[in-house]
């Protein structure tokens, strides 16, 4: 049994946390936000996910985990922070990682291990947090041990995720990686690949920068087959019938606080970057492609409204960061447009989040802009006799179709040539 401390107590540090804690070591989750110390001291999660309560009473139940504002003597440290991302500068933001590494350094011991699970770019072990914790006078690989193990967990099936998912386990030399994989082994039953700490901060980037390319590869065969007035959907699910083929869905862009981001640590520091930058463009632009498609549909209205399904990042959950549906609003309010949301996952967002009602009374559009089943789902009588003019355009390619027509819908979708036809 180890003592380890994790840092962040967010989506990633708690959940890796309780997941430690019910594994069998003494742990302490150290957050500088006291309000989730607080709901955590008092046996509640500041967040919820399927799975995530019964943890948290498994491992208070058991002793094994209690939350704190400062960190403490250790055997082990774990960073799961998180790495923002600069947009000026197109880079890794690492005030995060750097100032919980210093929070460290006062308490670092002989024979200690620290693991990075944050995002970070490539080196960053082998030199900022090396430099970092030897202000501790101790030497790295000699005195302490530093490894990096990415977070691959995909929100919405976290804890399943962490526990099943092959893990990345990159040390600074071949006895962190070691002492790392020991302890991860306390609970993840997947496989643990051993590697360099540098490989394994590039394979966490090369994976979700894969996704991302492929999504904009997506975006743009869309775009295409509108041209050629032909059904992308259709034309992606018989080309992923060849055995070495697997395109992802074209969509209204991307959004997320890892896809749409972690590329852009990888080329901070590259000289050849071109390719995933054009990605990164591609997918961002989707949004403009959205609204063309909208303007066309609703050409002669005057000062229209337009409903938006869907505010969240990707279907089934609340989480908004960086979704592509801001940048659509934006747009769409400059236009003249009046935007009105409804998300049955979201609660509170920037913008109002209005009941399904309220959202499509007198609307001259519905834009499905995230995957939520509800939509997937829903029947349009209950709503058409509100609308001020029955048009959709589904840009998931989820709603069924033939219902939305039946019901006197004119039916648009991303890449299917509807405008054309
Ligand atoms: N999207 C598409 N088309 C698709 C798939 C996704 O437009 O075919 C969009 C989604 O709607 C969303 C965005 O891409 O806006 C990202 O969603 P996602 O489900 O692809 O990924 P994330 O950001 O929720 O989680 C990813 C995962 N990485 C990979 O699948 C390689 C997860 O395993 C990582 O742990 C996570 O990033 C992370 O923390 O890095």
């Amino acid at each position: 049994m180890s003592k380890i401390c994790v840092l962040g107590q967010g989506y990633i540090g708690l959940p890796t946390a309780l997941l430690f804690a019910n594994g069998g070591h003494e742990v302490v989750g150290i957050d500088v936000n006291k309000r989730v110390v607080d709901t955590l001291k008092a046996g509640k999660m500041p967040f919820e996910e399927k799975g995530f309560q019964e943890l948290l009473d498994g491992a208070i139940a058991r002793k094994a985990f209690r939350a704190e504002s400062l960190v403490e003597e250790a055997d082990a440290f774990l960073v799961a922070v998180p790495t923002p991302f600069d947009s000026e500068m197109r880079m890794a933001d690492l005030k995060y990682v750097v100032s919980a590494c210093e929070m460290i350094v006062p308490h670092l011991r002989k024979g200690n291990l620290v693991i990075i699970e944050s995002t970070i770019p490539p080196n960053t072990c082998d030199k900022q947090i090396k430099q970092i914790l030897e202000k501790s006078t101790l030497k790295m690989c000699e005195d302490f041990y530093v490894s990096h193990c990415p977070e691959r967990a995909i929100p919405g099936n976290t804890l399943h995720e962490m526990v099943y998912n092959d893990r990345v386990i990159g040390g600074v030399d071949e006895k962190s990686t070691q002492l790392t994989a020991d302890l991860y082994s306390s609970f993840v039953k997947g496989n643990l690949h051993l590697t360099t700490s540098t490989t394994a901060e590039m394979i966490k980037l090369m994976e979700n920068t894969f996704r991302d390319v492929n999504i904009a590869l997506a975006n743009e065969f869309a775009q295409i087959a509108d041209d050629y007035g032909i059904d992308v959907w259709k034309a992606i699910e018989i080309a992923n019938k060849h055995p070495r083929v697997n395109i992802l869905k074209p969509g209204p862009g991307v959004g997320g606080h890892c896809i749409a981001i972690d590329p852009w640590f990888l080329t901070e520091n590259a000289n050849n970057s071109s390719l995933i930058m054009m990605s990164r463009q591609i997918n961002d632009s989707m949004p403009q492609y959205v609204l063309k498609m909208v303007k066309e549909m609703l050409a002669g209205i005057e000062n229209p409204t337009i409903t938006i399904f869907g505010v969240a990042y990707k279907g089934d959950i609340a989480d908004t960061r960086a979704t592509p549906a801001k940048k659509f609003i934006k747009l769409a309010e400059k236009e003249g447009f009046k935007v009105k949301i409804y998300d049955p996952f979201v609660k509170e967002w920037s913008y109002p989040i209005l009941g399904l009602e309220e959202a499509v009374e007198g609307s001259d559009c519905i834009v499905v802009l995230t995957d939520h089943s509800e939509f997937r789902e829903m029947d349009p009588s209950k709503i058409d006799s509100k609308v001020s003019s029955r048009k959709i355009l589904d840009t998931r390619n989820i709603i069924n179709l033939d219902l939305w027509k039946n019901n006197g819908f004119n039916v648009y979708t991303i890449g299917r040539a509807s405008l054309k036809n």
